[in-house]
């Protein structure tokens, strides 16, 4: 299958659990290749979520992902995409505890906004929140671009 990377987000209720949610990441066969701590503006909460500007919950969800410190990483592995997702289960935390019971967000999250975790839907939303979040670099000077020999 193919190598991917995904941008994977821990939100504010959930960052005292880093260490549990990195063993789960390892644990589904990921790597993490890039990882900041970081606390959000209004408007970076906005641009990253702006899919759902129109939606009701919104303003709640904005609200929610600036409320704290979260974590952001880029995970890499075979289908990373949907594989995050999978450890990170349903969206709301409550569906997650009945039909997910081990994922991410049954395990840290509360409930249908306060849900522990975010990972990329597709390929292309992973481009555009990595690039939010670890821009390219451009020109001379280092690179934020590691080597990483195990990652194979
Ligand atoms: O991709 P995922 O995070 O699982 O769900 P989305 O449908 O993209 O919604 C993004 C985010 O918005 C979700 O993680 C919680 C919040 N949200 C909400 O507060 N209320 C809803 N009814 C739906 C989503
Ligand atoms: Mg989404």
């Amino acid at each position: 299958s193919k190598k991917e990377r995904t941008l994977a987000m821990i939100k504010p209720d959930a960052v005292t659990k880093v260490g549990d949610i990195i063993q789960m990441i390892y644990d589904a066969g990921l790597i993490v290749t890039k990882a900041k701590m970081t606390k959000l503006s209004w408007k970076q909460a906005g641009d990253f979520y702006m899919e759902h500007q129109s939606k009701s919950f919104f303003n709640n969800l904005v609200q929610f992902v600036t409320s704290g410190p979260v974590v952001v990483m880029e995970l890499m592995g075979d289908e990373a995409v949907s594989v995050w997702r999978k450890v990170l289960g349903p969206t709301d935390s409550g569906a997650a505890r009945k039909d997910a019971p081990a994922s991410l967000r049954a395990r840290f999250g509360t409930d249908g906004t306060k849900n522990a975790g975010h990972g990329s839907d597709s390929l292309a939303s992973a481009a555009r929140e990595l690039e939010l979040f670890f821009p390219s670099t451009t020109g001379h000077g280092p690179s934020n671009t590691a080597q990483y020999s195990y990652c194979t």
